[in-house]
Parts: structure tokens; sequence; C-alpha cells
């Protein structure tokens, strides 16, 4: 929107609750009814908005959850993808799209970074469904020459984040603790190892990957690794608490199959596209934070409960 654009959000189901929030944070977006899981709609919703790119960063997207709902997974965040694709090619060819690829898809890693030539190893339903998404994207690319892009982002997170994932839950619970509002933080493991970005630098890589003369696919990364613990720690300490005293594990937070280590080498962006990070990780988890100790505060003043 910054940039000048008109943008339309997809919105699914009747009365989504989720439609408060998003017109909340980004005022301005006009919406637009469709499932990704329903191809006519699809369709008419490329009919109503005319774009001159598409998004899709549509999917069930909580590794956890994906494990419960493994075959809907498969129909939302796998095959949801080729019916944007089927969509596009119905409605307008020329329509340039991005599909968010996941660093899900590397899994239990081939090679340390990983790159675009990496080979995939899925670890959970959503991995699995993400690869099909990455190589559709692809194909279409390559059958159809379409102007599709992968874009294959690494972690990428903000004070936007939901509460179920780790980083978010994890600043929330400082802030909540620091504020006297909660004793202790249930997690799973503890050693699991992410390449931590800042959402906002990412969102100027999949835009850029839609604005180049040919279309290709392209690793989105910082090339530094944390574990869990680390930023507990480094969270903990920002409010001068000590993460030991707080954090607890258990055990209804690991999964069937975990995803160890992931660390991207993302030269080619990089170089290609020209991207760079604005972000560093001490300054994405002190961002976290503030911004949850911020509602907190706002919400005990007004004396009222925050999430
Ligand atoms: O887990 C460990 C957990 O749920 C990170 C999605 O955006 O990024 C995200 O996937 C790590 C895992 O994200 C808890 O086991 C420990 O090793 O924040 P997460 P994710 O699974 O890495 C990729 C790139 C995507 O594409 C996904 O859509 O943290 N962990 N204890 C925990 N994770 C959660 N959620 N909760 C815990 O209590």
């Amino acid at each position: 929107m910054e940039r000048g654009y008109t943008v339309h959000g997809l919105v699914r189901g009747q009365n989504n609750p989720r439609l408060t929030n998003v017109e909340r944070l980004c005022p301005g977006i006009e919406f637009v009814e469709g499932d990704l899981l329903d191809q006519s709609s699809l369709i008419a919703a490329l009919e109503t908005c005319q774009p001159t790119e598409v998004y899709n960063l549509g999917a069930i997207s909580f590794v956890a959850l994906s494990f419960k709902q493994a075959s809907l997974t498969g129909e939302v965040t796998g095959l949801g993808v080729v019916r944007m694709l089927e969509a596009i090619r119905t409605v307008n060819a020329d329509i340039r799209f991005y599909q968010a690829s996941s660093s899900e898809m590397f899994g239990k890693v081939r090679e340390t970074p990983q790159t675009e030539g990496t080979a995939f190893h899925p670890r959970s339903p959503y991995g699995v469904a993400k690869v099909y998404g990455h190589y559709i994207t692809v194909n279409y690319r390559e059958s159809y020459g379409m102007y599709a892009c992968s874009g294959i982002l690494f972690n990428h997170e903000s004070e936007r984040r939901g509460l179920e994932f780790v980083t978010r839950k994890i600043t929330n619970s400082v802030a909540k603790i620091k504020l006297g509002l909660q004793k202790q933080l249930a997690l799973g493991n503890l050693s699991a190892r992410r390449d931590w970005g800042f959402a906002g630098d990412y969102v100027r890589a999949m835009h850029l990957m839609l604005q180049q003369d040919e279309p290709d696919d392209y690793v989105i990364a910082t090339g530094e690794t944390h574990s869990v613990e680390e930023f507990c720690e480094l969270a903990f300490a920002h409010v001068g608490l000590d993460w030991r005293d707080h954090v607890v594990t258990d055990e209804r937070f690991l999964r069937p199959a975990e995803v160890d280590l992931l660390i991207g080498d993302s030269t080619k962006a990089r170089t290609k596209l020209g991207w760079t990070t604005t972000v560093s990780f001490p300054e994405l988890v002190t961002r976290m934070v503030e911004s949850d100790l911020a509602a907190h505060s706002a919400a005990l003043r007004q004396g009222v409960a925050g999430g």
C-alpha cells in the first residue's frame, strides 16, 4: 500500500473473526470473498479485482496443527496453490504469481546452510504440502510460461505473529510475567534452532521477486541460526529476568517429528534482487517484547486483562 498499490485481501468463510483484526492493522485493504478450497470462488475473486500481482500467503501454517489435520492441510496448503494457478490461467495468464514456500520443506536438512539447490526432506504434513506448492509453481512456470515465483522463506516474525508460534508465545509471556500477570511459560523443544528474520524485510523480498525480468525461486533468510533457548534468554533478559526461573518444558508442545536446525543461504536474493535485512536478531526480540509489554501495560491501565 505504501507503494501506491490497491491491495485486495481474500477472506474466506462467513463472518471471519480475523477480518476485524486485519482491518485494524491495515486500514484501506479492500476485501474480496474466496476460499482456497473452492476453485470457482478464486476465479470470481480474480475477475472482481483484476490484479496484476497475486501473493499466495494463504495456508494452514501452524506446523503442530498440520499433524492433527493432515489431509485438510494438504487440501489448503498444497492443492490450494494449483487452484490459484488455474484461476490465474483462466482469468488472465499475465498476472504475476508469488508462492509462499517455506524452509519447512528442508526439514531433516541434507546440507547446511540451505540454498535453492538443497534437496527437500519435509518433516510434517505442512512441509509436505508446501513441497507440492513449490513444485506446482515451478511446473506452471515451465509448462505455461507463467511469471510464477516461489519464495523459500525461513521463519519471519514480528509483533503481529500469532500467539501459537514460539517467538510470540515467548514475548507475550515475558511481558505478562514481568507485569505479574503470569508465573510460568511452558514450552516444548528448547534446542530447536531456527533462522529467524523480521517479517517486514521478507515482504520486501516477495515484492522484489515479482519486479524482475524473469521469474525465479529464491531462498530468503538471515544466515544466522539461534535456538529457542537463546530466544528465551534474550527476551527475558530484556526485562531483567532470568529465563531459567520461569520456563518449564511440557511434552504437549513436542511434535511427532521435529526440524532440528535451519539456516538459510540467501546469496542469490542478495545478489540478484539486491535484498538485505534491516533488523538484527536482538532487535527483533526487543521489538516484540516491547510491543507486548506496551499492549499489556495499556490493558492493565484500562483495567482489562490482556490475551
Ligand atoms: O516453532 C519449537 C518448535 O511454531 C519453532 C511457520 O511460520 O516458520 C514457522 O514454522 C520451533 C519448533 O514455527 C514450542 O518445536 C518449542 O522447532 O514458531 P514455530 P515453525 O514450526 O518453525 C516456517 C518457516 C513456516 O513456514 C511455518 O508456517 O520452536 N517450540 N516450544 C515451540 N513451538 C511452538 N509453536 N510452541 C511451543 O511451545
